[in-house]
C-alpha cells in the first residue's frame, strides 16, 4: 500500500490547551507522523510518496468559501496586532448571539470560526493545513487510479472541522474533502467509516443532508467525552440524507468485543449501501493507553479492524486523523493497514 506524506506539517504545533484547569503544551505534537512512517518503513507497507499540488476547488464545496479564505489570513492578522505565541479564539456564537455576522477583528474571527480553543495557528499552521489537505486529495487520486487502497498521512487531523468551523486540532476536514473529490471523479456513492475515538463531527455537520455519502461513526459517547454537542445514536440525515448517517456511541471503559460488534453493525450497514469506495477515517486514540481517551483497544486489537474493513471487498481510502501515545501510534496505526493487507 503507497503512503502519502509531506514533511511540512512539521511547521504547525499548537502550544497550548487548556486541560482540566491549566495550560499544557499540546497533545497533538509533530512527532506523531514520524513514529508511524518508522513503522511504515519498519514493515515494509509500501513506498511513502510526496502530495501532489491540488487547489481548493474540492474543499470549497464542502467547506464555506468565507472560512476557506480566512484559514491563510489568520496569522498575518494576529502577528498585526503585535502578536506571537498562538493564536486562539476564547469567546464563541453560542445560543442567544448573532452566527451570522462575521466580525472584523481577529480575537472575535477566530471564535466566529471555530468552536473550541483546541485549533490553535502558528506562523506555520496554514502551510501544514493545505499539506494535509493535498496529501488526502494525492491518496484519494491513488485509489481513484485503480489501486485497492492508500493512505493519507495527514497532519493536521480533519474530523472535527465542519463547513465553516475549526476544532480539535482540526481546520480543513481531509477526509470529506478526499470523500468530494471521490464522488467528483468517478464514485456515485463514497462511505466514510470513522473509527476515531471522538466523533467526527465535522465530517457529520458536511454531509448530513447528503445521500451520495454515507457517514458511519464509532466513538466515545457525548454523553461523556468531547465533542459533547453531537454524535448521538439519534442524529440519522435530515432531508435527503436521512438515514445515511449512522452514530454507534460507546461508554469509558468500552474495550475489544463491544467496540467489535458497533464495528461489525457499521461494516454491515455500510455494505448495504454498497459504495464505490470507502474513506476510513483513522484514528487511532481507542488505544488503551492514548493519554486523552478511555476505551481499551490493544495493539494487537487494531489489525482486526483492517482485516474486516477489506473483508468489504471495496476500495479503500485511509485517512489519518487521532492518536496521542505517540510512542504506539506507528504500530497501531499501521497494524490497521497490514491487518487490512492480510500480512
Ligand atoms: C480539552 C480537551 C479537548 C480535544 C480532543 C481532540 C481530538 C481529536 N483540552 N480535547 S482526534
Ligand atoms: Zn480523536
Amino acid at each position: 500500500m503507497k503512503t502519502v506524506f509531506s514533511p511540512r506539517h512539521l511547521g504547525h504545533s499548537s502550544q497550548l490547551e487548556l486541560v482540566a484547569g491549566a495550560i499544557v503544551p499540546g497533545f497533538e505534537l509533530p512527532s506523531r507522523p514520524k513514529f508511524v512512517a518508522e513503522r511504515i518503513a519498519a514493515v515494509g507497507l509500501g513506498p511513502i510518496l510526496g502530495p501532489d499540488d491540488h487547489d481548493l476547488s474540492t474543499a470549497a464545496k464542502i467547506h464555506r468559501r468565507d472560512y476557506l479564505d480566512f484559514l491563510p489570513t489568520v496569522w498575518d492578522r494576529w502577528t498585526a496586532e503585535g502578536r506571537s505565541g498562538t493564536a486562539l479564539p476564547f469567546t464563541w456564537p453560542t445560543r442567544g448571539l448573532r452566527g451570522d455576522v462575521p466580525p472584523r477583528f481577529i480575537d472575535g474571527l477566530l471564535g466566529y470560526y471555530s468552536f473550541d480553543a483546541g485549533a490553535g495557528f502558528v506562523e506555520g499552521s496554514w502551510d501544514a493545513i493545505k499539506s494535509s489537505h493535498d496529501v488526502a486529495l494525492s491518496a484519494a487520486a491513488i485509489v481513484q487510479g485503480g489501486e485497492r487502497a492508500a493512505f493519507a498521512l495527514c497532519r493536521p487531523p480533519g474530523h472535527h472541522a465542519g463547513s465553516a468551523f475549526a476544532g480539535g486540532y482540526c481546520y480543513i476536514n481531509n477526509a470529506a474533502v478526499a470523500a468530494q473529490w471521490l464522488r467528483d471523479n468517478g464514485a456515485k456513492r463514497v462511505s466514510i467509516l470513522d473509527v476515531d475515538y471522538h466523533h467526527g463531527n465535522g465530517t457529520q455537520e458536511i454531509f448530513y443532508a447528503r445521500a451520495d455519502v454515507q457517514v458511519l461513526n464509532l466513538h466515545a459517547d457525548p454523553m461523556q467525552e468531547y465533542p459533547y454537542f453531537l454524535g448521538h445514536a439519534d442524529e440519522k440525515g435530515a432531508g435527503d440524507g436521512e438515514g445515511f448517517n449512522l452514530n454507534y456511541p460507546m461508554p469509558f471503559g468500552t474495550s475489544w468485543a463491544e467496540w467489535n460488534a458497533s464495528l461489525k453493525d457499521a461494516c454491515s450497514r455500510l455494505a448495504a449501501y454498497a459504495p464505490d469506495v470507502v474513506v476510513v477515517s483513522l484514528g487511532v486514540d481507542t488505544f488503551e493507553r492514548d493519554p486523552i481517551s478511555k476505551f481499551k483497544l490493544t495493539t494487537e486489537d487494531f489489525p482486526k479492524i483492517g482485516a474486516r474493513i477489506a473483508a468489504l471487498g471495496l476500495p479503500t481510502l485511509f485517512v489519518m486523523e487521532g492518536g496521542y501515545a505517540v510512542e504506539e501510534i506507528g504500530v497501531n496505526a499501521v497494524g490497521v493497514l497490514t491487518g487490512f493487507e492480510g500480512v
